[in-house]
């Protein structure tokens, strides 16, 4: 009995002391080496970048983030005596910052170079910190990483990196690794969003899927059909194109793309505020009139006026729980679904293809919700990107098709289910019966979704992290680095990693694993 006791305090004591001496990276790198020297790092560090992109306004802005991140405890300038001997002694063993890009290309796009090289060197040999990197979004990713290297001494007063040498070479798993806001159930505030596309770049997520639109509001701004945001819940309930531009370009400066969200023809009513001849009558208001050109002129005019301000390649057009009911019911449809001897899936289907025709001439690949294929599997555009979400079962179908497919399983990547604990977060996984590589390369990532109807301002960071963090390490680390007994080898870089979004200010919510049964230690 008692020694059972003093063996389960060691192990607790084991396990404390862990999370002090692991290595506290979140998501964890591909590869990673390090030493057992401790350094201080300059508080006026030096930012020296070498290669083509000596000006990089992206990168330049990041360095500034993270010096206020990693250097937010500084006492440097504390006492003048201090000062002095700093600056002539060079009492820091790092002093400068050194980036090298190879290439100026800043363009974000699916598949873009995210590698990088951080390189902390021994004490002896040198005073610089080293990144290479293919483009600025491949530096960023870097600079996140060192950034959890580093930690406060409370004893010298000074920021240190353990553990040193470093040398880490690392690259994301998946192209996609994503996040869906749905601004519809309820609205998001931009600064609210920015906090959070904030928040995605410490986890290295790089897709925010905005949900703009759905059935209880129309949030937006479309210039071309001024009245489609009468829908928003409010008038101070809405984004002007200007909002929606700022949402964008904050989110390029964390290597993060948006992509956007016109879900049609269901979980469109709000549209029919402004504009009533879109539902197919005032008293059965989904999905929307397919009969209707004006239908079809309303979708190219939104698309139209969203193209300027969304750059990303990917456009994500719904299809999803279409109840075609309204469709049957109403005699001005029913009598065209005659006269072109179409049955109402037949009309869903030419709906959505007809929608998809509209975002490809635009020059975006569609992203449908796997409804689409499910039900039309060989006739949705050879470009389309099939969102799973029912099950696991869908992107091995896809993928067989020559589709590619994004990972959303609801059973545990929908992070309104609070059932889910973290680990089955974890251990969910994109490739699940899919085998071959030719077929695996299909499924670009997955994607965590925080839909809105119970989550507002007031919850809705708490609801995202850290489980969004489970999910983001799972979409950039190599499959099997952290496979075995999770508990003991992730569950306390996780805590860590909530404990850092924390420090930065994130109210992300404490690891527990909800009402579902507790880790066991
Ligand atoms: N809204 C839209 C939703 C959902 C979907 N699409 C949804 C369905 C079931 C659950 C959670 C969310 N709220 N537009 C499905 C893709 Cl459990």
């Amino acid at each position: 009995m008692f020694v059972w006791n003093w063996g389960r305090v060691l192990l607790l004591f084991l396990l404390i002391c862990s999370v002090e001496l692991h290595e506290s990276l979140w998501p964890l790198p591909e590869h990673y080496s390090s030493g057992d020297h401790a350094l201080s790092v300059d508080p006026a560090l030096k930012l020296s970048v070498a290669g083509n992109a000596a000006a990089s306004p992206i990168l330049i802005a990041a360095f500034d983030r993270y010096r206020r991140i990693v250097f937010k405890h500084s006492t440097y300038g504390f006492s003048f005596i201090r000062k002095l001997s700093e600056r002539f002694l060079s009492a820091f063993d790092l002093d400068t910052f050194n980036i090298t890009l190879l290439s100026d290309n800043d363009q974000l796009q699916l598949g873009l170079d995210e590698s990088y090289t951080l390189l902390v060197p021994h004490p002896n040999h040198s005073s610089q910190l080293l990144i290479q990197a293919n483009t600025v979004y491949g530096a960023l990713r870097g600079l996140e990483t060192f950034s959890q290297l580093c930690s406060f001494d409370y004893t010298t007063k000074t920021v240190k990196i353990y553990k040193a040498p470093w040398s880490i070479q690392d690259k994301p798993r998946f192209a996609y690794r994503g996040l869906l806001l749905d601004t519809s159930r309820h609205y998001l505030p931009v600064n609210v969003i920015k906090q959070i596309i904030e928040s995605m770049s410490y986890a290295k997520l790089n897709v925010l899927h905005w949900h703009i639109i759905d059935e209880q509001s129309f949030p937006l701004e479309v210039p071309t059909y001024p009245n489609l945001w009468k829908g928003s819940y409010s008038k101070w309930e809405r984004y002007t194109v200007e909002d929606a531009y700022e949402v964008v370009n904050f989110a390029k400066m964390r290597g993060i793309n948006v992509m956007a969200e016109v879900d049609v023809p269901g979980h469109a009513e709000s549209w029919g505020t402004g504009y009533p001849d879109l539902w197919p009558s005032p008293y059965c208001r989904e999905p929307l009139d397919v009969s209707k050109n004006f239908t079809f002129d309303v979708i190219s005019g939104i698309l139209t006026d969203m193209r300027k301000i969304f750059p990303f390649e990917l456009f994500h057009l719904g299809g999803d729980e279409v109840n075609t009911d309204c469709w049957s019911s109403t005699s001005h449809i029913k009598e065209w679904l005659q006269n072109h001897n179409m049955t109402t899936r037949d009309a869903y289907q030419y709906f959505v293809l007809k929608a998809q025709e509209i975002a490809v001439s635009k020059n975006w690949s569609p992203v449908n919700w796997e409804e689409t294929f499910n039900t039309f599997p060989s006739k949705l555009h050879p470009k389309t990107i099939v969102h799973n979400w029912l099950g696991p079962g869908v992107c091995p179908k896809v993928v067989a098709k020559g589709f590619r497919c994004i990972y959303s399983n609801q059973g545990v990547w929908y992070l309104d289910h609070l059932d889910v604990p973290w680990d089955q977060v974890y251990t969910a996984e994109p490739l699940q019966g899919i085998h071959t590589s030719s077929q695996q390369e299909l499924v670009i990532g997955g994607e965590v979704c925080m839909w809105g109807e119970t989550a507002d301002t007031s919850n809705v960071q708490q609801t995202i992290w850290p489980r969004a963090a489970a999910a983001a390490e799972r979409l950039w680390s190599p499959r099997d680095s952290t496979s075995q007994n999770i508990t003991l080898t992730v569950l306390p870089r996780l805590q860590n990693f909530r404990c850092l979004l924390n420090r930065r200010g994130v109210p992300a919510a404490p690891v527990t694993n909800y009402y579902a049964r507790r880790a066991p230690i």
